[in-house]
């Protein structure tokens, strides 16, 4: 755990303090890190949509909490939280080497009203089906929008449950709560143990979610359609292509051959060529194929 500066450009200074927590516990606490003002701001954006939203159904979500996603279009704040620069460093650093783009996975408002009772606990991970214990598939942060206490159903977090921990079949006997205030960010890996506590308060505790995985998974939120083309064209280039108008190679997500960011375009060419977009890798076993094939003087 450790305290950053405000600052953006300061903040990225406890990048090796954060990795080093997020990596060894499973998760940090970095207090602080988004000043009030955009607290505020994102939270009166997200005041009358908690209202109008009605109650989650199933044991999961929880009948006792409101939830809505699509966050970058409910709020033109939403994007400094998704694409807060230490936030982008610590995910790229925890996923980068099991894909060549992260993207984004959900953005999530939760509230929870009083007598929410405590969450599952569980792994977001296990939302896909693949090996686990040694590949990371997401990283997680809560931004608390009201203190986060272990009376109102602060986010319980499981340390050291996180990598070949989540292969053991009993749950970790060791829990805390991430108690918090607003500006502060819990981050913490798809592997760690971790779910919402319980509200024993008269009112309601709010955060949000934004989760990263890897660029080749299927998010838990479909990013197309929560942002398509005619929203996403008001988006810089690089929060485009975190929602998905990018591909990731050999070619998935491709539109027509190509990166779906050509629908963000004014004109979109009826007819368009299909270009490779490769890896290196397949780039030489391609070429090396072409290569047999010329000498063995087959066309
Ligand atoms: O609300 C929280 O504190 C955690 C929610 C959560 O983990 C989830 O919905 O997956
Ligand atoms: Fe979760």
């Amino acid at each position: 755990m450790f305290t950053t500066d405000t600052k953006t450009a300061a903040s990225l200074q406890g990048f090796e303090a954060a990795s080093a927590a997020l990596h060894g516990e499973g998760w940090c606490l970095l207090p602080g890190l988004m000043p009030n003002l955009h607290v505020e701001a994102l939270a009166n954006d997200l005041n009358p949509i908690f209202d109008a939203t009605p109650f989650c159904q199933g044991d999961f979500y929880g009948n006792k909490t409101k939830r809505f996603g699509s966050l970058l279009r409910r709020s033109a704040h939403a994007a400094t939280f998704v694409q807060h620069p230490l936030i982008l460093a610590l995910v790229q650093e925890a996923l980068g080497a099991y894909c060549d783009t992260i993207q984004l996975n959900l953005a999530q408002a939760i509230e929870l009203y009083p007598s929410a009772p405590v969450q599952f606990p569980h792994r977001d991970q296990d939302m896909w089906q693949g090996a686990k214990g040694e590949v990371e598939y997401l990283v997680n942060v809560m931004w608390p929008l009201t203190p986060f206490t272990r009376s109102n159903g602060g986010t319980i977090i499981y340390p050291e449950s996180h990598g070949s921990a989540a292969l053991v079949e009993k749950d970790p006997a060791g829990s805390l709560v991430a108690a918090c205030d607003p500006g502060s960010a819990i981050v913490f890996l798809g592997s760690t143990l971790h779910g919402a506590g319980s509200n024993r308060t008269e009112t309601t505790r709010r955060a949000i979610v934004v989760s990263y995985c890897l660029g080749w998974l299927k998010p838990y939120e479909n990013q197309w359609l929560a942002y398509p083309p005619a929203i996403a064209r008001s988006f810089p280039p690089d929060l485009a292509a975190l929602v998905g108008y990018t591909q990731h190679r050999p070619n998935l997500g491709n539109y027509e051959g190509v990166s779906p960011a050509i629908l963000l375009q004014d004109q979109v060419p009826e007819h368009i060529a299909a270009i490779d977009a490769l890896r290196p890798e397949h780039i030489e076993i391609v070429a090396a194929h072409r290569r047999s094939q010329k000498i063995e003087g087959r066309p």
